[in-house]
């Protein structure tokens, strides 16, 4: 590629169906890389390894083959971030060097000098098929007739409809992560951000961003799937680089990042350097070259320059555009970035989710901080914490009240149990600690008040199972506790 030259990011639906030039290639590409053994650092295998490998899950595992020297496992591979607020930026740099091996074997195919990862917008509302997996990801073959790489038969047994579609619905690619706005969570806070909270280089343990949630969590699990014991590609942490619709997925969380430093009342990225050098936690990498580099955020904050060179098509807003005034959503940066939302209640001991509805209700206190003078109704967070499983298993939902059932409009969100089992794993790297989310119920409650069914002394919650947990799963969330702000 010349230089100075920007590759352009685009979105695969508003590509040629099925066969696109950047589909047919991205397919090539592929088989090219899946053509390389698992201890070259531009194959497929290994690329994927460097978000996570474990031989017991690798699907593509060759007796007697060779895998890079122990030394370098523990150096380069399992190193993806969740539940950091090094989730975008550490994923920004492993699809840029991704994007730089894939685009290096179709030139030597003879391709274009300008391939770029086209990203899978599930969110876009005026695209009928938004949430469907292109057809290029559903075709047995090539034009040219050869076996089609992009389509894994894994996805169709666990997931995804043989026609592409994907379970998910509207709340599952959501896009209100945008409406936070501020990058960093502090993991004590019991509030929202974006981006993550602040961490060493690290996964697992702390609340995940609200972006890392939803839509990114759901949409992994959701093409994954899981049946038995088993689960799919995408819905682990060591297997979901070998989807090629991870990597397209990943465009679409890394564009929603620019999506939301573009919007009116974005706080921005954060200016710490512990953030911005990665202090004491480079990211480390071998490039294109297989050459040793590392990188920090403060190297990839602008995607077009050194060292990736690509934009997306559109970062253009999707929501409505904010208007000020009172009211929950439009409190004041300085007042968030400062204030630490108050705990008013707590439930006393783990929740078993072992039957498809389980339902919990927690005593609430009256505020006693700031939350108690402050002049606008108070911002209501549910912090679900440790959650763990032995298994793979479904997304949970959790719905605000326990009468009946449970009403859409009362949906809090949804948690998705992308890594579940690795997280709970006190042998696994970064394990042990299980998942946590937290939940912005601000504008439930609002509606529940206006209807005359808030009840300030008790907040009821109803979890409900999306599809069957499966046998043994034993999934339990920690604890729940009640925030306002
Ligand atoms: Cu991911």
């Amino acid at each position: 590629m010349a230089n100075g030259s920007v590759r352009t990011r685009r979105d695969v639906w508003s590509l040629q169906q099925p066969w696109d030039p950047i589909l047919e290639w991205y397919a090539r590409g592929v088989t090219a890389m899946r053509a390389r053994p698992i201890a070259d650092p531009l194959s497929w295998r290994y690329q994927a390894a460097i978000h996570g490998y474990h031989t017991s899950l690798d699907p593509y595992r060759q007796p007697g083959e060779s895998l890079p020297s122990a030394s370098e496992r523990q150096r380069l591979w399992n190193q993806c971030q969740h539940s950091s607020w090094f989730f975008l930026p550490w994923h920004r740099v492993y699809l840029g060097i991704w994007e730089r091996i894939l685009s290096d074997a179709i030139v030597q195919l003879g391709g274009p000098a300008d391939w770029a990862l086209p990203y899978w917008n599930y969110s876009d509302a005026t695209n009928p098929n938004a949430r469907s997996l292109p057809p290029a990801f559903v075709a047995a073959a090539l034009p040219d007739g050869t076996p089609n790489p992009l389509r894994l038969e894994q996805r169709f047994r666990m997931g995804v409809e043989a026609d592409g579609s994907v379970p998910l619905d509207d709340s599952d690619v959501s896009l209100d992560c945008l409406r936070d706005r501020v990058f960093t969570l502090d993991p004590n806070s019991g509030t929202t951000a974006f981006g993550g909270p602040s961490t060493l280089f690290s996964h697992g343990g702390g609340p995940a961003g609200s972006l890392e949630q939803t839509p990114h969590g759901n949409v992994h699990v959701a093409v994954g799937g899981f049946s038995g014991n088993d689960a799919g590609l995408m819905s682990r942490f060591e297997t979901a680089g070998l989807d090629p619709v991870f990597w397209m997925h990943h465009a679409n969380i890394d564009r929603l990042w620019d999506v939301w430093l573009g919007r009116a009342g974005s706080g921005g990225n954060p200016t710490s350097l512990d953030w911005l050098n990665a202090t004491g936690a480079r990211f480390r990498f071998r490039d294109h070259t297989g050459a040793d580099k590392t990188y920090a955020p403060a190297d990839v904050l602008d995607s077009k320059a050194e060292p990736f060179h690509y934009a997306y098509d559109t970062i253009a807003d999707p929501l409505p555009v904010v208007v000020a005034g009172p009211g929950p959503g439009l409190e004041s940066l300085a007042t968030r970035e400062s204030a630490m939302a108050e705990l008013v209640g707590a439930t006393k001991a783990p929740i078993p989710l072992s039957s498809p509805t389980t339902r919990v209700g927690i005593e609430l206190a009256r505020p006693s901080g700031p939350a108690l003078e402050s002049l606008t109704p108070p911002r209501v967070y549910l912090n679900l914490s440790n959650i763990t499983a032995k298994r793979p298993t479904t997304r949970v939902r959790v719905y605000l009240g326990a009468h009946g059932e449970p009403r859409e409009e009362d949906l809090a969100g949804t948690l998705p149990m992308f890594g579940v089992e690795t997280a709970s794993d006190a042998e696994a790297p970064h394990g042990g600690s299980g998942l946590s989310y937290v939940l912005d119920v601000t504008r439930i409650v609002e509606r529940l008040k206006a209807e005359g069914r808030w009840n300030p002394e008790r907040l009821d919650l109803s979890f409900v199972a999306r599809d069957e947990l499966g046998a043994d799963v034993g999934l339990l969330v920690g604890s729940v506790s009640v925030h306002y702000e």
